[in-house]
């Protein structure tokens, strides 16, 4: 009885003061435990999963093959960026049937009105002439598959050089085939240069030259 009364008077007599503070303080100190050692052990999967998440994507662009500049890729010779990836470029061999002709004193000569077969490598420029006299029209068709590869076409007046001189006509689409058309005003060997519009496009052609009065 004695005892009984004592645990009777302790518990209400402590009930109110050591049930208080531990109702109070039960979301902290059931969460905040429950927090701090998992936390460590999640935030740190967490945070090294967040962590691959970012870096994954650098260290798996452009493939080992090139630099990553924001949203491209730079690549290395011999590769060509698809997306923030660098994939080696299809071998290419060299075209026989017109090669060398990168530069304007190796220009393959066109006939009028004859096609002429030819591919461009990556890196390459295919340089060709053609007569025209004053107030002919000259037009030049490049026939291509843009799936294949992007190329586009430059006309240069007779004596020009393209490495500092300005086109006279260009066309420059982001679908197959290209065209330029000029009313030539002198006489003389009018250049035509075939390029990509990125440096490792590449693909076959045919282009051809009409004059028109
Ligand atoms: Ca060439
Ligand atoms: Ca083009």
């Amino acid at each position: 009885m004695k005892y009984a009364l004592l645990f009777a008077a302790l518990s209400a007599g402590c009930a109110g003061p050591m049930l208080a503070p531990l109702d109070a303080a039960a979301p902290d100190a059931w969460l905040a435990p429950d927090a701090g050692p998992d936390a460590g052990p999640d935030g740190g999967i967490d945070v090294t999963t967040d962590a691959a998440a970012d870096v994954a994507p650098d260290a798996v662009a452009c493939s080992g093959h090139g630099v990553l500049h924001n949203d491209h890729c730079d690549c290395d010779a011999g590769f060509r960026a698809v997306g923030l990836t660098c994939v080696p470029i299809d071998a290419c061999p060299d075209d026989d049937r017109n090669e060398p002709n990168d530069r304007a004193t190796d220009a393959t000569g066109l006939v009028v009105g004859e096609a002429r077969a030819g591919r461009r490598c990556a890196t390459d420029v295919d340089m060709f002439t053609v007569r025209a006299s004053a107030g002919q029209r000259l037009v030049v068709d490049l026939a291509f598959r843009q799936a294949e590869g992007d190329l586009d076409l430059a006309l240069y007046e007779p004596g020009r050089d393209p490495r500092v001189d300005r086109a006279i006509a260009r066309s420059e689409s982001a679908d197959d085939d290209e065209q330029v058309a000029h009313r030539a005003r002198v006489d003389g060997a009018f250049l035509v240069v075939v390029t990509g519009a990125e440096s490792a496009a590449q693909a076959a052609y045919t282009i051809t030259a009409t004059l028109q009065p």
